[in-house]
């Protein structure tokens, strides 16, 4: 269409007059079609109908001279010529002429003209947009790859496809002159269109099916044509087609040794995909030609264990050990299964001769839970490495077909694809679709035409190919690297395969898919068929394929005999992040203390005028935040502190020593409860922002706080998979409310809670969760602490004495997960800095205020923070109770803000003699040494927990059984707090209220239990 506007434009530039007289017959070439309207695409422009007249001015110069007009109107007049037939021709005769049927050098030849190239071109744009739905995809020829119900019929027999663009049989041998967005002429610029079907069937209908044409930029879409339509472009050497057999026989060899000799065990072959190994390593290869020295992939299950052993070297005898039962664990923690392993390799890529790391990270079951951790995993190893648009460092991602399209994960991490502060420029996708999910058919497990189409979002190609053909699998994996090296962007290769047998190897999949699996039965394996084709080309002889097999085969059995001498597993082995010097060369902590995490005076004062004042000259700031930055400031001159200077100090101070510092989660830069402001804005000039964080020092580690997408899943896995690239960096993710958690409870349940049992690898990841009863309702209220302590692995019934050192850094190295509600600013600070301090690593979840933001109560000293001072995991009360302890009748334990509620109402009721209040800011582990001095302080004392949420819900259940521990079961616990209740909070604000009347009434009846007593 383009070519046609660029030919209209020359003829309006010539100055012809409108001459158009004759014909009448309309331009409109779409027929009514049975099962859709015509497409656009079918129908010429207006453009077309109105410049016809300067067709014929044209046509009477080409006439004069054909050098009169353009070469390209000098071809489309030629042709006029050349493809008239006897009647035409006749009709040109003189006698015609003179008779009158038609007028010299006919307008509707000329009409036809235009209107024929417009067909071939528009035929040609079909094939583009359309040809991968006729692409044979299906190496079993039974399913449709894709599950579009309508089947473009145009492109499919070519008399229906002549008609359908108004083009006859006649016309197969008419040349026609070629757009520039095809690249099917090679050298030529005009075909004949026989030769254009021929030509766009072999690039578009073949093996491959190139989707591609939604992509909305012109640059990208030419550069797929040329991959996929430049004459002969998919030939490939026999050295090249000799690698790719011998990575073939790896791959099947490798499953057929695994079912000799296991075969009843569970390993998730890769039957009917072995591709998938040469497609990996094909990526790889050309990634590594371009520069690529790291990939980091996640995978699921299927063919996990040939990917480990042929794609990332693991050594096959560590693999086989994994299925002798007798194994013994070596490490602590509970392990994984085989199938989800992680693995980091560094070694030479053989066909590039260079360096290159390659690793697997370890997984879960939750299909697809993985894609966010490996991307914030690349993105980290890019930042740490300067790789500024990803370069050296590259993020694979393989799938299912099923849980591709089914899992919402997948869309969530595409559109981290392209954020600046989560962008890992370019993952590589590779989908296994076997045309099956465990039982179900695609029919049944998407609505999209294919499984892929979730990557459309975010403009990546789509590659199917038909995984029978091996060839043009390894040129689809080449194209996809040039892809990302060229443009930075996602790719897809869709490995339209089958799965030879069931889900796993010992599910019988006749049951539900019997028709399917009588053709897989008939199949003839790749292997078989690509030795075959290669002995016929000569390319081996049967001799040279036999003793490459025979070779493989010895591999594994000799690795199989030495792995029988191992009877022990250390996971340790199967790590994929290596921290390189954070641990002994045993893997242990260096030490078992912790620094105090306090800080220099002139420290806090630098950072406090850092935090409040804006340091660029002629920076417009919002009047309101002038506000807010100078009471920060009055703090800072008071040697006070605040929620938001807390975290400044803390942030500020860690940079200082190097720790990058990684803030992310929605809104983060401003902070939901519009409290932090570590990105200013000027209010004059658009995109103009200044990060104070960031100039701190000079030789300060950066530091990153980015609003997130509108996403928990992914981008909580994002930042797990950011944390553990490096053991020194603070990487933060906070919920907008703490209770939205929960959309990401897969990071948390499947990774954050039991990583280290499982993989033996430590995260100091950290999760800021607002929580707290505020009237606001059912939502905004609870981060679900009950749930986190639920699942914290310190044993309730058991008093640790047998620590020796230091009790809080044993314990914390011991937990799974540490659980805080800091009441005060210092606090925080402080728990935050021990992250880092500490000489291991685990997640730390903080339950986070929102009115304690801004409570005047709430506010730390400097002092708090001095040099030598640290995380207190428990804050006794320091008031009139603690002087005389033995009158004290009740001891109220709490957590987090309803502390202060509790300090009012002692005081209203005068009884700050008779109760002490003592406050568990680190509640798991639980502090048993600590509340054990405060219960043997407050001897006589009636023993409380005091907690806003519901009984159900919050700190109590976990509480509860701990404090008995400690007083080993001989005094009782109490609670007072709000009833049982199926939400976390009312929606009602004055049943809000009454709640809280009635349980503070509850902690400070001092007689109340004493009547349940008696
Ligand atoms: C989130 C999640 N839901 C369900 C399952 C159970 N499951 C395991 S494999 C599987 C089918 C996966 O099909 P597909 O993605 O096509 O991969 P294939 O097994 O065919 O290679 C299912 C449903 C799971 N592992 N994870
Ligand atoms: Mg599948």
């Amino acid at each position: 269409m383009s070519q046609f506007r660029a030919l209209v434009g020359v003829l309006r530039a010539s100055g012809g007059g409108p001459l158009w007289r004759g014909g009448g017959a309309t331009l409109t070439r779409c027929r009514p079609h049975p099962r859709r309207e015509c497409s656009s695409e079918a129908t010429p422009s207006q453009a077309v109908i109105s410049s016809s007249s300067y067709v014929e001015d044209m046509y009477f110069a080409w006439l004069e001279d054909h050098k009169n007009v353009h070469e390209s109107w000098d071809t489309f007049f030629r042709n006029i010529h050349s493809s008239s037939t006897p009647d035409e021709e006749a009709e040109r005769r003189p006698s015609a002429l003179l008779q009158g049927r038609v007028a010299p050098h006919s307008p509707d030849m000329t009409q036809k003209v235009v209107e024929d190239h417009l067909a071939v071109h528009t035929l040609i744009r079909a094939y583009q947009i359309r040809g991968h739905h006729v692409a044979q995809l299906d190496p079993l020829g039974i399913l449709v790859a894709d599950l579009d119900s309508f089947v473009p019929s145009d492109l499919i027999t070519s008399i229906d496809k002549l008609a359908f663009y108004g083009l006859q049989e006649s016309d197969l041998d008419r040349s026609f002159r070629l757009p520039h967005t095809t690249f099917i002429g090679g050298e030529e610029t005009t075909l004949p269109l026989r030769e254009v079907i021929h030509r766009l069937e072999a690039s578009y209908c073949g093996h491959v099916g190139v989707e591609f044409m939604f992509i909305n930029n012109v640059a990208q879409c030419q550069w797929i044509r040329q991959k996929f339509e430049t004459p002969g472009i998919m030939r490939f050497t026999s050295a090249e087609k000799r690698t790719l057999l011998a990575r073939l026989i790896r791959s099947t060899r490798f499953e057929d040794f695994l079912a000799r000799k296991w075969s009843s065990e569970k390993r998730f072959g890769l039957e009917g995909c072995e591709v998938l190994i040469p497609a990996l390593k094909t990526i790889i290869d050309s990634s590594s030609a371009a520069g690529i020295d790291s990939v980091i992939m996640g995978m699921p299950h299927r063919g996990r264990l040939n990917v480990l052993a042929n794609v990332i070297h693991k050594d096959l005898n560590q693999i086989f050990c994994q299925f002798d039962p007798k194994l013994e664990a070596a490490d602590e923690g509970s392990g994984d299964v085989k199938y989800h392993l992680g693995m980091y390799h560094e070694r030479i890529n053989r066909e590039t001769d260079k360096n290159i790391t390659l690793s697997l990270m370890a997984n879960p079951s939750h299909l697809e839970a993985v894609d966010p951790v490996v991307q914030g995993r690349a993105k980290a190893e890019q930042f740490y490495r300067g790789d500024m648009f990803g370069k050296k460092v590259m993020s694979i991602l393989m799938h299912g077909d099923a849980a591709f399209a089914g899992q919402g994960v997948v869309y969530e991490t595409f559109h981290l694809s392209e954020l600046p502060s989560y962008t890992t420029y370019g993952t590589i996708h590779v989908v296994v679709n076997n045309q099956i999910g465990f039982t179900t058919d695609p029919r049944m497990a998407r609505s999209s035409p294919y499984p892929t189409d979730v990557a459309r979002v975010v403009n990546a190609p789509i590659f199917h190919v038909n995984a029978d053909n091996p060839e043009a699998v390894m040129y689809v994996c080449r194209v996809a690297a040039e892809w990302r090296n060229a443009f930075n962007k996602d790719v897809v290769i869709d490995l339209v395969c089958y799965r030879r047998f069931g889900h796993n190897e010992m599910d019988e999949p006749m049951f539900t898919q019997p028709l399917m699996y009588k053709q897989i039965r008939r199949q003839e394996h790749v292997l078989k068929k690509y030795s075959d084709k290669l002995i016929s080309e000569g390319v081996v002889t049967l001799q040279e394929f036999e003793e490459e097999v025979a070779k493989y085969d010895k591999i594994c059995e000799d690795a199989y005999s030495s792995s029988k001498d191992k009877k022990i597993s250390h996971i340790r082995h199967w790590l994929d992040s290596p921290w390189t010097n954070f641990f002994t060369a045993e893997g242990e902590p260096k030490s078992m203390t912790c620094p105090p995490t306090g800080l220099d005076e002139e420290v806090l004062q630098h950072i406090g005028k850092t935090a409040s004042s804006v340091p660029v000259k002629d920076f417009d700031i919002h009047p309101g935040l002038s506000r807010i930055l100078r009471s920060r400031a009055d703090l800072v001159r008071n040697g006070q502190l605040d929620w938001a200077l807390g975290e400044y100090m803390a942030f500020g101070s860690l940079l200082k020593d190097g720790i990058h510092v990684r803030l992310s989660g929605q809104d983060v830069e401003r902070g939901t409860f519009s409290h932090r402001h570590h990105v200013l804005h000027d209010q004059e000039l658009d995109k103009c922002t200044y990060v104070p964080m960031n100039h701190l020092w000079t030789d300060q580690a950066p530091y990153t706080v980015c609003n997130s997408s509108l996403s928990e899943y992914a981008v909580l896995g994002f930042e797990l998979g950011f944390a553990m690239a490096s053991p020194n960096a603070l990487v933060l993710w906070e919920a907008q409310f703490g209770d939205f958690h929960n959309t990401a409870q897969c990071i948390i349940d499947q990774f954050i809670q039991l990583g280290q049992a499982k993989w033996v690898r430590q995260n100091g990841i950290v999760l800021l969760l607002p929580h707290g009863m505020e009237g606001m309702g059912p939502e905004h209220s609870s981060a679900r602490p009950e749930r986190f302590l639920q699942m914290s692995k310190d044993d309730p019934d058991h008093f640790p004495k047998e620590f020796g050192g230091d009790f809080e850094v044993q314990q914390l190295y011991d937990c799974n997960w540490i659980v805080v509600n800091c009441s005060t600013p210092a606090n925080y600070c402080h728990v935050l800095r021990r992250q880092i301090l500490l000489p291991f690593r685990k997640p730390l979840i903080i339950f986070t205020p929102k009115s304690l933001l801004r409570h005047p109560d709430a506010r730390s000293s400097f002092k708090d923070l001095a040099k030598g001072t640290k995380f207190k995991r428990l804050i006794p009360d320091e008031g009139p109770s603690s002087h005389s302890p033995d009158r004290v009748r009740r001891l109220i334990f709490c957590t987090g803000k309803v502390y202060y509620k509790l300090t009012k109402e002692r005081k209203q009721q005068n009884l700050e003699k008779d109760v002490a209040i003592i406050r568990l800011e680190q509640i798991s582990p639980f502090p048993f040494d600590l509340v054990k001095t405060e219960v043997e302080k407050y001897k006589s004392a009636e023993l409380v927990w005091c907690q806003e949420e519901h009984k159900n819900t919050g700190y109590y259940n976990y509480v509860r059984p701990r404090l008995l521990t400690v007083v080993a079961n001989k005094r009782p616990v109490w609670y007072a707090g709000r009833e049982p209740a199926a939400a976390p909070a009312t929606g009602n604000k004055s049943t809000h209220l009454n709640e809280l009347k009635k349980f503070m009434d509850t902690a400070f009846n001092l007689s109340g239990f004493q009547e349940r007593n008696d």
